[in-house]
């Protein structure tokens, strides 16, 4: 399935581990909030649905998508912390400083993730205007934050698996 057409909230869920005490960080990006607090919301709302305690979610602000990658860094190194989600939205054509940013933060989160042996997810919408992310920012093709935090859970589930737990 492509993601033009792809519901972001509408996942696979058998199987999922319990999560009651596992512990997640959401990193949020200001720039263009009007639609990152809706990814934060659907985010923050999907742990909560699968079994997250409110007390176990924590959250940071970073000034723009290119400053995901720090501030999930300092999350991922604490030892108490299961799983980093990061989240913004970088709208393609309004500049080429897009492309920069997107494959940064790209290569920045899979070096951290590495790096830190966890998740750490990268939610961050690369649209070519702003209709494209309203609509997946909770409109017509679902929520990236919903699919980021079920990204989270499911990676998180299969690092206890393989590590026998
Ligand atoms: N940050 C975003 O999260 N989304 C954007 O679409 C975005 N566009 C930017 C365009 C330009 C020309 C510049 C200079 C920055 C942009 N940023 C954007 C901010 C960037 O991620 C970072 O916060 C700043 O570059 C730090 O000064």
């Amino acid at each position: 399935m492509s993601s033009a057409d792809k519901n972001l909230s509408v996942f696979n869920t058998e199987g999922l581990p319990d999560i009651s005490n596992k512990k997640f960080a959401i990193v949020v990006a200001e720039w263009n909030n009007e639609i990152t607090e809706k990814l934060f919301e659907g985010a923050y709302q999907t742990l909560v649905n699968y079994g997250a305690a409110e007390a176990n979610i924590l959250r940071g602000n970073v000034p723009g998508s290119f400053e995901l990658t720090l501030g999930a860094h300092w999350f991922a190194q604490r030892e108490d912390i299961d799983a980093v989600i990061a989240l913004g939205v970088v709208i393609q054509g309004e500049t080429k400083h897009n492309d920069y940013i997107n494959h940064a933060v790209a290569q920045g989160i899979t070096n951290i993730s590495i790096k830190n042996n966890k998740p750490v997810i990268f939610g961050v919408l690369t649209p070519n205007n702003m209709e494209q992310a309203i609509d997946r920012a909770g409109g017509a093709f679902g929520n990236k934050g919903d699919e980021a935090a079920m990204t989270a859970i499911k990676m998180v589930g299969l690092k206890d698996q393989i590590a026998g737990k």
